[in-house]
């Protein structure tokens, strides 16, 4: 078999769904999604094949006007993403009102080429995404325009199809029932935090970090994980904590129920919640997340 291998970049605006798009292709949860933007922070691979190909996926996080330290990292890890990409991607929301700042990103990209992926169809009518697609048509860098649900699934296989043939004839650099790179102990800090963005409010869950402390597996099959909650102040503790302990319960159980069900396997989840003062200004944590701190 002549195989086929390549790294396919999925960028965007924040919220633009390329986390449930990338999840979609693999068809497993290996990035986290939220209704909020910002959820993604570092680069995230998802591994996939179709016929001989297999598809690097690469998740970005969503590219915007970065102000904090936090955002230019962030921004700064999608840009990083295109250097070694074969395939570009952009995805595109088309429930936005204006689309300047996909605009940006295609004219940022200058001439290399780009696959246009309007997402979230489900949500307008057809007359409507026709008149979006035309706002595109003078970017002459984009190759192709898929129209999808990265959330009912529609158009995703076509997409995936465009994909297969696209990346370069080479061998697999990943095993075949590889989903993602990313390590167990990261994987089970992104659905604490995936919970931590579904359960809290306004700036609460872009002052939070996760780290997997320890990951036992016993003879039974059960998995115990530790994990530290870090704020970035004192008087973000009580929130995370909630009256008696309510709302840390709340983000506790979910998250342990999701990693039972990824995991196939019962998990005891502890969580202890850290103040790390000021942590989004010290280098020394990014690490923690994958994440470079920002040049
Ligand atoms: N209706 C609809 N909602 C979608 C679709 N794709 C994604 N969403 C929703 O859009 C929101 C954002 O999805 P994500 O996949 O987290 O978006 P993202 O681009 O990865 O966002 P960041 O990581 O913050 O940059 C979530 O609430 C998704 O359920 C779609 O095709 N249709
Ligand atoms: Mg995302």
């Amino acid at each position: 078999m002549q195989t086929r291998c390549g790294f396919i970049v999925i960028l965007g605006e924040p919220n633009a769904g390329k986390s449930t798009l990338v999840n979609q292709l693999v068809g497993s949860k290996v990035s986290i999604v939220s209704p909020k933007v910002q959820t993604t922070r570092q680069r995230i691979l998802g591994i996939t094949i179709r016929g001989e190909s297999q598809l690097i996926l690469v998740d970005t996080p969503g590219i915007f006007a970065p102000q904090k330290q936090l955002e230019r990292a962030m921004v700064q890890a999608a840009w990083e993403s295109c250097k070694d990409a074969d395939v570009i991607s952009l995805v595109v929301d088309v429930t936005q009102k204006s689309f300047e700042s996909s605009f940006k990103i295609l004219e940022k990209l200058q001439s290399r080429p780009v696959t246009l992926i309007l997402n979230k169809i489900d949500r307008v009518k057809h007359g409507a995404l026709l008149t979006i697609a035309a706002q595109f048509q003078s970017f002459s860098n984009i190759t192709r325009t898929f129209m999808i649900s990265a959330l009912s699934g529609d158009g995703i296989e076509d997409l995936a199809t465009y994909f297969a043939q696209e990346v370069q004839q080479g061998p697999w650099l990943y095993p075949e029932d590889q989903l993602t790179n990313m390590p167990q102990k990261l994987w089970a800090a992104e659905i604490t935090r995936e919970q931590l963005f579904h359960q809290l409010h306004q700036e609460l869950p872009y002052n939070i970090l996760v780290e997997t402390e320890a990951w036992e597996e016993f003879e039974n099959g059960t998995v115990k994980i530790n994990q530290v909650i870090y704020v970035a102040r004192e008087g973000q503790k009580p929130i995370v904590l909630g009256k008696r302990g309510h709302q840390i319960k709340s983000i506790s159980s979910a998250a342990r129920e999701e990693m039972s069900i990824l995991l196939n396997r019962t998990v005891h989840l502890f969580l202890h919640v850290k103040i790390a003062e000021d942590w989004p200004n010290k280098p020394a944590m990014y690490r923690l997340m994958g994440l470079d701190f920002p040049t």
